[in-house]
């Protein structure tokens, strides 16, 4: 009896699998836009009919936030003798799904996602049951690991700088006047800049140089970043991340 029962444990066996591959847009980097074409296989492993398999899908971004499969999964494939109701012994199933990568989610590290695929032997309910690994055997994980699709670091820095005149009081600009320059400094990529530096190069219209008369001077930011340093946006395509430098003060050099 006890060796009828091992047997039996032995082989309510079933397999998934998750691969991904990336369409990518064009601009040649995994990332907003992209498609990931997930290929889901159920092998059954043991040697006993399951009936009934069900997945359950979960996929997240690299912040850990929840995300929600394009498409799918939907049943592509089925070995002779199969379907999503019956799974002979030996026999597989595949599944598609798709996830197009949002803006949001390009500016985490990474796509992740696994299936967890449920089936019933004869007799009982969902008792068989199995999380997907990522196909590769290789990676020091051969049972339960999520099939991880990473995202591409893209460093884009903006830098913008506009200026407003304090008028001396004489109603035009000139002489004595003070113009007032703000640097921002944007993070429009996916990654933390760091080691920012500010050259600021200042000419009259003869092209000659002119010295500030202070500045700049470092004003504050955002999202945490600081003066050097100026972190991704992260989950949020309306929040700027902005460092100000104030150029107060600078005075136009007087003609000769
Ligand atoms: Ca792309
Ligand atoms: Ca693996
Ligand atoms: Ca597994
Ligand atoms: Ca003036």
């Amino acid at each position: 009896m006890t060796i009828q029962l091992f047997w039996l444990l032995l082989n309510l066996e079933i397999e998934a699998t998750k691969t991904a591959a990336v369409i990518d847009n064009g601009d040649g980097n995994t990332g907003a836009g992209d498609i990931i074409v997930y290929t889901i296989t159920v092998e059954n492993t043991g040697g006993i009919t399951l009936s009934n398999i069900s997945l359950s899908d979960v996929l997240t971004d690299g912040d850990g936030g929840n995300l929600s499969l394009t498409s799918g999964p939907s049943l592509t494939n089925a070995t002779t003798g199969s379907s999503a109701a019956t799974l002979q012994a030996t026999g597989v199933l595949t599944y598609t799904a798709t996830y197009t990568i949002s803006n949001a989610a390009a500016n985490t590290p990474s796509i992740n996602n696994r299936v967890t695929v449920t089936a019933s032997s004869p007799g009982n309910n969902n008792n068989v049951t199995d999380i997907s690994d990522n196909g590769n055997d290789g990676d020091g994980n051969t049972e339960d690991d999520q099939t991880v699709v990473t995202i591409d670091p893209v460093p884009v820095l903006e830098v913008t700088k506009t200026a407003s005149v304090t008028d001396n009081g004489d109603g035009y600009t000139g002489p004595g006047d003070v113009i007032n320059y703000v640097i921002t400094v944007e993070n429009k990529g996916n990654v933390t800049l760091s080691s920012l530096t500010v050259t600021d190069s200042l000419t009259d219209g003869n092209g000659d140089s002119l010295v500030m008369s202070n500045g700049p001077y470092f004003s504050g930011s955002d999202q945490g970043s600081g003066l050097g340093v100026i972190i991704s946006r992260r989950n949020s395509q309306l929040t700027k991340l902005i460092i100000l430098f104030l150029l107060p003060l600078v005075a136009l050099k007087s003609p000769t």
